[in-house]
C-alpha cells in the first residue's frame, strides 16, 4: 500500500523547533519545551487580542465576562498567561517582565532549571484601543548562578549572550517570529486547527530596503546628527535615494515590516523628557531580543554609537537609543551621529 502524507507540505512550530533540536545530541529538550510554551501563551493572548472591545461589551455589568469572571485589562492578561504556563515547569530558573519592577522569581514549590524568561507582554499596548497591531517580545538565556533561585545577575545580561529571542505579532494574522541562533523563521497561525504554521522560512532582510521608520512628530527633540541623519534618508545629505516612511508606534509591528521590507526602524535619545535621555525603548524586554532577530537576518542594531548586543546591562529596565535594519542604513546612522554629535 502506498502511505500518502496527508499534509504533504505543513511543518508545524513543533516540527520546526524539535527538527532544529537534532542538531544538538546533547540537548535536553528544555530549550524546545520553553519555545513550546512561548507560543501557546502566543495563541493565548491572540485569542484575547482579536476580542478586544468585545470584552467591554460582554463584560459591562460591574466589568464581568459571561463567566462570571473580572475582565482584565489585556497587557494584564498576557503578563499572567505567559508567567502562569511557565512558572512551574522546571526550566526556568527565574523570569522578568516589562509589567514587573523587580525579577520574578520562581516560586519555592517548583523545581529551577537553567533558563532565563525575559519578556515584554504586550508590547505597542497604546495602539490596542485603535485595533493597531501589538505583539509580545522575548529573549531567553542560559542563567549564570549554577543553582538555586534565579537573581539579578541572571537577569542582566548582554544581548550577545541571548540563547533565543523572538515575537509575537497580533495583527491581521498572527505570527511568530524567532531565532534560536540559526537564522529566522516565521509562523502564522492557522487559527482553523490552532497551529503556527511556517510561512517565511530562513528570513533575510532584503537587500534593496524600503522605508525608514521613526516617530519623525519629535524632531525637535532630537540632536543635529539625528535630524541630518533623518535628512539623508529621505534623500537629501548626499543620499542616492529617499526612502518612504512608515511609523505605527508599535514596536514589534515596526520591526516586523523593517525585517520583512527592509530598511530602518530607529527611537533614538531626544530631550523631550529629562526623566528619559536614552529614548523610551528598554534594553532587556525591546531592543536587545529584536536586535539579535534582525541581526540573525543578515541586519545591524546599533545604540546609534556602537553595537547594541555589546552593552552591559546595569539596570532592570534601562532604557537605550535603537537603531536596527540593513546594516548600511545602521552605519549611516552611526557615521552622522559621530560627525555631528561628538
Ligand atoms: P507602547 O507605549 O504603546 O507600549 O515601548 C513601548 C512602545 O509602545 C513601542 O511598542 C513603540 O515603538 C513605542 O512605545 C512608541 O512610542 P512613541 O509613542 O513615543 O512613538
Amino acid at each position: 500500500m502506498t502511505v500518502r502524507p496527508f499534509v504533504p507540505s505543513v511543518m508545524t512550530i513543533e516540527r520546526h523547533i524539535l527538527t532544529e533540536q537534532e542538531a544538538f545530541p546533547d540537548a535536553s529538550g528544555a530549550l524546545t519545551q520553553l519555545l513550546y510554551d512561548i507560543a501557546l501563551a502566543g495563541k493565548l493572548i491572540a485569542s484575547r487580542t482579536t476580542r478586544a472591545g468585545l470584552a467591554d461589551i460582554v463584560g459591562a455589568a460591574g466589568h464581568e465576562n459571561v463567566q462570571g469572571e473580572e475582565v482584565q485589562k489585556l497587557d494584564v492578561y498576557a503578563q499572567d498567561v505567559i508567567y502562569q504556563l511557565n512558572d512551574h515547569t522546571g526550566r526556568l530558573a527565574v523570569m522578568a517582565s516589562e509589567e514587573e519592577k523587580e525579577i520574578i522569581p520562581i516560586p519555592e514549590k517548583y523545581p529551577k532549571g537553567k533558563y532565563v524568561l525575559l519578556f515584554d507582554p504586550l508590547d505597542g499596548s497604546t495602539n490596542i484601543d485603535f485595533n493597531v497591531s501589538v505583539g509580545t517580545i522575548f529573549a531567553i538565556y542560559k542563567r549564570k548562578t549554577p543553582s538555586g533561585p534565579g537573581t539579578l545577575e541572571d537577569v542582566l545580561q548582554k544581548g550577545r549572550d541571548i540563547v533565543a529571542a523572538g515575537y509575537m505579532v497580533y495583527g491581521s494574522s498572527t505570527m511568530l517570529v524567532y531565532t534560536a541562533g540559526h537564522g529566522v523563521n516565521g509562523f502564522t497561525l492557522d487559527s482553523n486547527i490552532g497551529e503556527f504554521l511556517l510561512s517565511h522560512p530562513s528570513i533575510r532582510l532584503p537587500e534593496r530596503p524600503k522605508y525608514y521608520s521613526v516617530n519623525q512628530g519629535y524632531e525637535k527633540y532630537w540632536t543635529e546628527g539625528i535630524k541630518r541623519y533623518t535628512q539623508w534618508l529621505q534623500g537629501e545629505e548626499g543620499a542616492a535615494r529617499s526612502l518612504s516612511l512608515r511609523y505605527i508606534g508599535s514596536m514589534v509591528a515596526d520591526v516586523h515590516r523593517t525585517l520583512l521590507g527592509g530598511g530602518v526602524f530607529f527611537y533614538p535619545a531626544d530631550t523631550r523628557d529629562p526623566k528619559k535621555p536614552e529614548g523610551k525603548l528598554r534594553l532587556l524586554y525591546e531592543a536587545n531580543p529584536m536586535a539579535f532577530v534582525i541581526e540573525q537576518a543578515g541586519g545591524y542594531a546599533s545604540t546609534g554609537r556602537g553595537p547594541l548586543r555589546d552593552i552591559v546591562p546595569t539596570g532592570l529596565h534601562q532604557r537605550t537609543p535603537l537603531y536596527l535594519g540593513n546594516r548600511d542604513l545602521v552605519e549611516k546612522a552611526e557615521e552622522f551621529i559621530a560627525k555631528y554629535d561628538a
